[in-house]
């Protein structure tokens, strides 16, 4: 802290206004804490540092030596033949591409190697080599098996009889990690997709054929000198996207739930003020659920409890932050203590004994900030350690995750004597709903008489539901903290759009207080309002993390499954949303859902700004092949009315905007049609 102290004194850095960095007020508060401490966050290097203009733009080529070469648009714009381009010859179309092909492969790569560390312990536990890990959900793993061509049933002695559920588990195990790198055919989870979309995909040639092959491949073809037609290179980016939405993410969802459980509805907290003073409170950060589940079961055992009372403390409080708190709050109910950007509050309250991470969306600063205080920071992950001495590296294995739980939870019960007298928890948390799977989602809308999602396609068709969209993703130091999150699902819902969330947008509308159902009332349009109220559902459909956006490509295609709302995902009144987005998981996860038939609409900018050609085939030409396409706008309000523009003029090609008119007549218009 000395050191920090010295280095802000020195400088006089500019630091960020509390206020107009987020719209929550424990966030506002802690940055103001970290300031009087001079401890700086991402807020103040937000202040302090400007992007990179040509970067941003998604025009500096560093894939050689002979570069970097910056393409930056001419003032004024471009007049006639755009003759922009790098020593090699590369314009700023193959340029701008070859770099957000790239973003495609890191995220593509970081979901789907999600989901082969899940795939690999489901093995384990289908060998019954651990016993941390077991199938939880038996019906999940039949409702997966025949999606990766696995029977459930064997015929013997004449008759049709169940077959052995460990042997099934086992044959799905293998056949899922095989998914990573088969030799020949395409994934199997693509068939799940509506057909006429499986056929364009066909039609397009963009198939993935295994998982991994597919993001090398980008590494391939951005090299320099390779693919220079930024028409190929999206083709690719297509084919590895779909590898994640429809294979690596898709596989990790539903692997988690058979090892932990479909999430079904529960009610938890949200927000920093979930942390307990008189607690030892332990927070779980990152991605992959498989250490946190034991984290979660070792914290309630009555004998860790026992032992933290021992040392002074009223119990142990877990909470979630990113991804993490996705998983264990649809899952467990446990409380989410925050979004990407409260990553270093959480220690700043004084009060986080340990902060535990794995993959993915973790800042180095961490290690920082828990140096200024008693917290302990510890990895768990093999390929995401940290440089800073004060970090502790406890490597998770699942053939021994109980034991690195147990150590972990006691080594957070033990450092609680520890804290400072510098505790400060914001009093903020809110409720929330969570756990809407496509199953309970289901089970809430659909109909019993025909099992499907006939219910929700009614109040589409009816009117009473306007759309649906799909609001995900981050939060992003460059804008202020939730506003645009919140601003673009309250005008959805204002409008009569039922929202899916998942990701940080989950966690932002959680401490917003739209994750219940009396929030309807509040803030939703009649119809929307008129539907929760009689299901007794939040306006605001918790789904889970960002692997967990499969979900959404399985709900749309469920929707239209049941029917009236046309053939295919594109007919659906349905849009895309990642308002405060950051990470290359998302460009991944936008590109999958444009390549499935989403019209998808990003905050901020895009990376492809200073290649107007490039960009107008994403937001324009995309459309032709998959019906879905990329849009931008950084203004909430109209990012919103952009979506609701989209699924009016769906509505009005599926010929049900009339019925939505008819709806929406107030008391008068009635009386003076029976008149
Ligand atoms: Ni998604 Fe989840 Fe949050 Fe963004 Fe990071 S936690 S995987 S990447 S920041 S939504």
């Amino acid at each position: 802290m000395a050191e920090i102290n010295k280095t802000a004194a020195a400088k006089a850095p500019k630091l960020a206004d509390p206020i107009a960095s987020s719209i929550d007020k424990s966030t506002q508060e802690l940055i103001a804490r970290a300031q009087q401490l001079n401890i700086d966050t991402v807020f103040d290097r937000a202040a302090q540092m400007k992007p990179c203009a040509i970067g941003l733009q998604g025009i500096c080529c560093k894939n050689c030596a002979m570069g970097p070469c910056r393409l930056p648009l001419p003032k004024g714009g471009i007049d006639g033949e755009d003759t922009r381009k790098g020593l090699c010859g590369a314009t700023a179309n193959t340029i701008a591409a070859r770099n957000f092909a790239r973003m495609v492969a890191a995220g593509a790569a970081a979901h789907s190697d999600h989901g082969r560390c899940v795939a690999e312990v489901f093995m384990s536990a289908a060998r019954k080599e651990t016993e941390a890990y077991k199938i939880k959900d038996t019906n999940k793993l039949l409702a997966v098996a025949p999606h990766f061509g696995v029977a459930t049933t064997v015929e013997a002695d004449g008759a049709v009889q169940d077959r052995n559920i460990d042997e099934i588990a086992l044959e799905v195990a293998e056949k899922a990690l095989n998914e990573w790198g088969k030799a020949e055919g395409e994934l199997d989870y693509l068939k799940r997709a509506p057909a006429p979309l499986y056929e364009k995909w066909t039609k397009n040639g963009v198939k993935p054929r295994n998982i991994d092959r597919e993001i090398v491949e980008i590494m391939h073809r951005t090299h320099m000198g390779v693919d220079q037609d930024y028409k190929n290179i999206v083709k690719q980016c297509t084919r590895a996207s779909l590898a994640d939405g429809w294979g690596g993410s898709m596989i990790a969802t539903d692997l988690q739930d058979v090892l932990f459980g479909t999430p079904y509805p529960l009610q938890s907290e949200a927000n920093l003020g979930v942390l307990k003073e008189d607690h030892v409170n332990i927070i779980v950060h990152g991605h992959e659920p498989v250490l946190s589940e034991m984290i979660v079961a070792m914290s309630q055992k009555p004998e860790m409890i026992e032992y933290a009372k021992s040392k002074g403390a009223k119990g142990i409080q877990l909470g979630g932050i990113c991804c993490t708190a996705n998983e264990i709050f649809q899952r467990h109910g446990v409380p989410q203590a925050g979004t990407y950007l409260q990553q270093e509050l959480a220690i700043i309250t004084g009060a986080c004994d340990a902060m535990v991470v794995d993959i993915q969306c973790v800042f180095q600063n961490l290690a920082n900030v828990a140096k200024c205080f008693h917290t302990k920071l510890i990895t768990t992950h093999p390929i995401a350690k940290m440089e800073q001495e004060n970090v502790i590296h406890i490597e998770f294995d699942e053939h021994h995750a109980l034991e690195d739980a147990e150590k972990i939870v006691r080594m957070a019960i033990d450092n609680f004597k520890n804290r400072g007298s510098e505790v400060m928890i914001p009093q903020y948390k809110a409720s929330a709903i969570g756990g809407f799977s496509v199953e309970s989602v289901q089970y809430h809308l659909g109909g019993t008489f025909r099992g499907t999602y006939y219910t929700l396609n009614d109040n589409i068709i009816n009117g009473r539901i306007r759309g649906v969209a799909g609001v995900v993703g981050c939060n992003n130091a460059r804008t202020r903290h939730n506003e645009a999150h919140i601003q673009v699902v309250k005008e959805l819902i204002k409008n009569d759009v039922i929202v899916l969330t998942t990701g940080c947008n989950g966690i932002a509308c959680a401490m917003e207080g739209l994750l219940t159902p009396e929030s309807a009332a509040v803030h939703c349009g009649p119809g929307l309002a008129e539907v929760c109220e009689t299901v007794g559902i939040p306006p605001v459909l918790h789904m889970g993390s960002c692997v967990d956006n499969s979900r959404l490509l399985l709900a749309a295609t469920e929707v239209v499954k049941a029917g009236g709302l046309g053939k295919d995902i594109c007919d659906l009144p349905l849009a895309g949303s990642a308002p405060e987005w950051m990470s290359e998981k998302a460009i991944s996860i936008g590109h999958y859902f444009v390549s499935s038939g989403v019209y998808t609409v990003f905050g901020l900018h895009l990376p492809t700004s200073g290649a107007p050609v490039f960009h107008d085939y994403l937001s324009k030409e995309m459309e032709k092949i998959y019906g879905g396409r990329w849009d931008l706008e950084a203004d909430p309000i109209k990012h919103a009315q952009m979506m609701i523009a989209h699924i009016d003029k769906k509505r009005k090609e599926l010929g049900i905007d009339k019925a939505r008119e008819r709806v929406l007549m107030d008391m008068a218009d009635r009386q003076a049609l029976e008149g």
